[in-house]
Parts: structure tokens; C-alpha cells; sequence
């Protein structure tokens, strides 16, 4: 496919590590991935951000690394998942955008830039996955498909915290988005098609709390996700996000999985959702058809433990690929 040259622009080529081990029935992932300039009519890409600069949990950033670490880790993933009983070696042209070029200095002007090249990526029809980054730039990407779609968004934020403070001194911050995304852009997400999972955690404040039951926004805590179980938690999250939408987009803050499952994160929260619940979620999500986007935020490299977090964020990439192929296939 075809990108502007302004986009083309604003991305740098990112590098897929070689297969370790060839085995002629073994398809590794990275043998999968395509250039995205070498396939006409991909039905899904992968766009990194590296940016990290409005984290507000400054003493453990490095969200920056995040897209070649969990690049890094698909080295160890292969085509087959037996669970869900999909290969994704066929059916499906999956590639990669490489990063965005970012600005460290600048967040408004890589905001910017993000917002353009996935505009151009959503408006090809695709189904987009992001690996961020701070969750701050979760902004940038959803509006592109605000602007896309008017407004008719169905969003998902499943994470430990809410993210709708007030803007710091005006600016927006790693805590800000989805209250900018809901107030303050020019097709914003409407309440009504807003939910959020997982929140829990001595970190947050009740003002926060206070802007969500004024606007009677739905959250199901950490708690109340373990009492009712996944699926029907999926089931209500569904309901929400496809209720009078064109488009629905999946965030993950990677804190809202319990420490032990996120270790390598700014905010490493205890008590919340296990890794198999984030697996669900995301292939429940991507299998409906007007699911455009996913993103994978704020995992951490320099405070990972074992790649934990980075190979975490590899299967929800490859879990969404997944979902997406099951969709094609009407399987
Ligand atoms: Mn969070």
C-alpha cells in the first residue's frame, strides 16, 4: 500500500529479529509480518510510538522502548494458537508501518504526526495495531479515528486508572486523555460508548472518580471484573462500544494486569486482571466487525523482569492478529 509522502515522512523503518530455530512446520511470526510497501491491501498493520515524554510516573519511564522490545519478542511466537484453533500463516496480510518519528521535545508536533499517519492507515479501511509508549499518545490515535468516523467511536480503556484529569497547566499528560477525547476534541468519543476495565489501585483520586459518576460514565472495577468473570464482562464492554458506533478501538495500559503479570510498567498495580483475561478481551473484542484498533501502552522495558511485560505485549499483538483472521474467515 500506499502512504502520502507527508506520512512516509513521519515513520522510520523498524527491524524484525531473524527466526532462531527454522523448522519447515513452524511459521514464526516475524516470517508473517510484511514491509508495508510490499502488500497492496494489508488487512492489518503495526505502528509503533516510541514516546514517553508526558509519562507522570517520571521515576519509572521508558515506555520508549516498548516497540522494539515487544518486536523483539516475536521472535518466540509462531502461527498457532490451539485455544481459539487459528493460524495466521494464511488468510491474512499482515505488515508492518515501522515507528513513528517522534520529537521528544515536541509532544503536540508527534501527536501531530501520529494522528496523521494513522488517519491515512485507518482511512485505507485496515485494522490497526499500536505499541506505544506512554498511554498519552492513546490521544493522537483515537482522535485520527474520530476524525474518521465523526465521532461514532466505541471505546475501551482497560487499565488501573481512569486517565480524565484535568490537564496539567493546560497540557495533556499520560493521565489526561480519554477526558480530552470525551470533552475537548472536535468529534469527541460519546459518553454513552465509553467503558472502562480494570480500575483499582491507591493511585487515583476522587476527583477523577467524581468526573466519571457526573458523567455517568460506565467503569467496572478490577473487583467487579473478578466477580462477574470475563465473559460477561465482555458481554456488557460489547454492548457499550457497538451501541449506534461505525468504529471501536481497544486500549490497554498494560497496568491493568496485576504487578505479577506487568511488572515492567510506570505504575505497577496489584490485584487486577491476569493475563488470560487481557487475552480474552482482546480476542472478544477483535472479532466484531467494525473493531479498527488496538494499543498496547506504558510497558517499560528498564523495570521489565524477564521480558514478562514485553512478551505479554507480543501476545496481545499476536492474539489480536488472531481475532481479525477468525473475523475474515467467518470461522
Ligand atoms: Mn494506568
Amino acid at each position: 500500500m500506499k502512504l502520502s509522502g507527508t506520512a512516509m515522512e513521519y515513520l522510520k523503518e523498524a527491524s524484525l529479529p531473524s527466526s532462531f530455530a527454522p523448522d519447515k512446520y513452524q511459521t514464526e511470526l516475524n516470517n508473517i509480518i510484511k514491509d508495508f510497501r510490499k502488500v497492496e491491501k494489508p488487512d492489518v498493520g503495526i505502528l509503533g510510538i516510541p514516546f514517553d515524554t508526558t509519562s507522570i510516573w517520571s521515576a519509572r519511564k521508558g515506555s520508549a522502548g516498548a516497540p522494539a522490545e515487544v518486536r523483539r519478542m516475536f521472535q518466540f511466537l509462531g502461527s498457532y494458537e490451539p485455544q481459539i484453533n487459528v493460524d495466521i500463516s494464511r488468510g491474512i496480510d499482515i505488515v508492518d508501518f515501522g515507528d513513528i518519528d517522534v520529537l521528544h521535545t515536541n509532544v503536540m508536533e508527534t501527536y501531530r504526526r501520529a494522528e496523521i499517519v494513522a488517519s491515512e492507515i485507518f482511512q485505507s479501511g485496515m485494522s490497526l495495531a499500536v505499541i506505544g509508549g506512554d498511554h498519552g499518545n492513546t490521544y493522537a490515535t483515537v482522535k485520527a479515528l474520530c476524525k474518521e468516523t465523526k465521532g461514532k467511536v466505541g471505546l475501551i480503556n482497560v487499565d488501573a486508572h481512569p486517565d480524565v484529569r484535568e490537564s496539567h497547566h493546560g497540557e495533556i499528560s499520560s493521565g489526561t486523555q480519554f477526558r480530552k477525547l470525551l470533552t475537548d476534541i472536535e468529534n469527541p468519543v460519546r459518553f454513552e460508548n465509553f467503558v472502562e476495565i480494570g480500575m483499582r489501585g491507591w493511585e487515583n483520586n476522587l476527583a477523577n472518580q467524581k468526573f466519571l459518576d457526573d458523567n455517568k460514565i460506565r467503569y467496572i472495577t478490577a473487583m467487579e471484573f473478578k466477580e462477574r468473570g470475563a465473559k460477561d464482562v465482555i458481554r456488557e464492554m460489547l454492548e457499550i462500544v457497538l451501541d449506534g458506533t461505525e468504529a471501536a478501538y481497544l486500549s490497554f495500559d498494560i497496568d491493568g494486569l496485576d504487578i505479577c503479570y506487568a511488572p515492567g510498567t510506570a505504575a505497577p498495580t496489584p490485584g487486577g486482571l491476569s493475563s488470560g483475561d487481557y487475552l480474552q478481551i482482546a480476542y472478544e473484542f477483535g472479532k466484531q466487525k467494525i473493531s479498527r484498533a488496538m494499543d498496547i501502552m506504558e510497558i517499560s522495558p528498564p523495570f521489565d523482569s524477564n521480558n514478562i511485560t514485553s512478551i505479554m505485549g507480543a501476545y496481545l499483538i499476536a492474539q489480536f492478529l488472531g481475532s481479525i483472521k477468525k473475523r475474515k474467515s467467518g470461522q
